[in-house]
């Protein structure tokens, strides 16, 4: 197959922007070649500007759990674009949509909305360490929580594993506050706050891990978590910008029965327009200004247009709970996946939470950074790239989540699986 339209788009687009696209993650740089230029999309699929069609699994990395262009989304969208864009000004939708992801998720008593995800976590560490008065944070190796400079960090050599930078930019006195652990390590963590649990602000986990590929957590890992941040006076962060409202409306914390501090929010909430959330407990949230003194501000936050989306979504989800199809269709492309790499006999494997799944080119179960770096990236982009061929649009990075939408029928299920099996039959 070939895409002469997107190949010149390409051109064009990386005279004027870098890599010619506005998010690294979109560059097929995992896989080689060129990206596809979107033209639109509706449902469950996508078509380029060459007008090739394909059953989408980005879904916009997240956001479009309904599908592409659901008709009430749409519609909410178009009546509050009429009353205008933008006012800079309070409006009863922000107070509309806080509500519900209040009551949708009861770990958060108060929320601000902002416009992102990135957003949303680089608000939530300076608000724990506003609250705290301390200053060092933990994540984890290959989780991923935006492009906050203080989170941009990779595990160091040191004992204490240190922060040190992985880009360019984020200085060494940033990545010094910043603590990598493994994923999953029970024992590190332990370790690490025994030694250091007074200065420790918070740790910040995706509960489910979507940026390694999908790596569930083990439950004893965020129950250690909870209980170790806990008896040190640390705020534990659950970032649910992939996962809230994804695995379950509640997210994995209401999968997982455990409540964390501070919950960070993105895609799904703004139905795939800008918006992101932090929120959690109100005698925390209340440092946030003005009611306290951590600076937080945003000239669209709380954008009458992306709010209108995200109710429109949230009330959808709400009133026809889909996840129980959602687990139906994506245990079934699971399952499908499983029984086709059984044939084949490839070192492969899928690992799945609800409707995020990621099929990875490796035999061992994946549980931390160490385990998924071991993947077979080449065989995955030949995977990516067959699966492009036969009309199936994958994420294009083996460290990435497929989303699965209540948009995805049989039909799509049974297209997938049918290139699934040519594919991998062919590698
Ligand atoms: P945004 O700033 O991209 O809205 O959200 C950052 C973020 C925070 N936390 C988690 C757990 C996330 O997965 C993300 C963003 N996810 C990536 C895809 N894995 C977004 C893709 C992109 O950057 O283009």
């Amino acid at each position: 197959m070939r895409w002469p339209l997107s190949e010149k788009a390409y051109e064009l687009a990386k005279a004027l922007i870098p890599g010619g696209v506005n998010s690294p993650a979109r560059a097929f740089g995992a896989v080689g070649g060129h990206p596809l230029f979107i033209d639109r999309a509706q449902g469950a699929w996508v078509w380029d500007i060459d007008g090739c069609r394909y059953v989408d699994y980005v879904g916009s990395w997240g956001p479009m759990i309904l599908g592409h262009a659901h008709p009430e989304v749409l519609s909410a969208i178009e009546s509050a674009m009429r009353r205008g864009t933008s006012f800079g000004a309070p409006t009863q939708a922000e107070t509309e949509l806080a509500e519900l992801v209040c009551k949708i998720v009861p770990s958060i008593e108060k929320v601000r909305l902002v416009n992102s995800g990135t957003e949303a976590t680089m608000s939530a560490i300076r608000l724990a360490r506003g609250a705290t008065g301390r200053s060092k944070i933990i994540k984890f190796a290959g989780s991923y929580h935006g492009h906050v400079d203080s989170l941009l960090v990779a595990a160091g050599s040191s004992a204490a594993t240190l922060g040190v930078p992985n880009s360019p930019g984020v200085t060494a006195g940033t990545a010094q506050d910043t603590l990598v652990l493994r994923y999953n390590d029970v024992e590190g963590v332990q370790q690490v706050f025994e030694k250091m649990g007074e200065e420790i602000a918070a740790v910040i986990v995706e509960p489910v891990a979507g940026n390694m590929g999908c790596v569930p957590a083990k439950a004893e890992f965020l129950r250690k978590l909870r209980e170790l941040t806990h008896k040190y006076g640390a705020i534990l962060i659950f970032d649910e910008v992939m996962t809230g409202f994804r695995v379950a409306l509640g997210g994995a914390q209401s999968l997982y029965g455990i409540t964390p501090d501070l919950t960070t929010l993105g895609k799904i909430i703004g139905g795939g327009l800008p918006v992101g959330a932090y929120g959690g407990k109100a005698s925390i949230m209340d440092h946030v200004l003005p009611v306290g003194k951590v600076f937080q501000a945003g000239t669209l936050s709380g954008n009458p247009l992306a709010t209108a989306a995200g109710i429109a979504t949230l009330r959808i989800l709400q009133r026809e709970n889909p996840y129980p199809l959602l687990e139906a269709r994506s245990h079934q492309l699971e399952k499908g996946l499983t029984e086709i790499i059984a044939q084949t006999g490839l070192p492969a494997r899928v690992q799945r939470c609800g409707s995020m799944l990621t099929l990875f080119f490796t035999s061992e179960e994946i549980i931390d950074w160490d385990t998924a770096s071991r993947c077979n990236t080449k065989q995955f982009a030949r995977f990516f790239w067959g699966m492009l061929e036969e009309g199936v649009y994958l994420p294009c990075s083996q460290f990435e989540a497929w989303f699965v939408s209540t948009a995805h029928g049989e039909t799509e299920i049974a297209k997938t699986l049918e290139a699934a099996s040519k594919v991998l039959k062919s590698l």
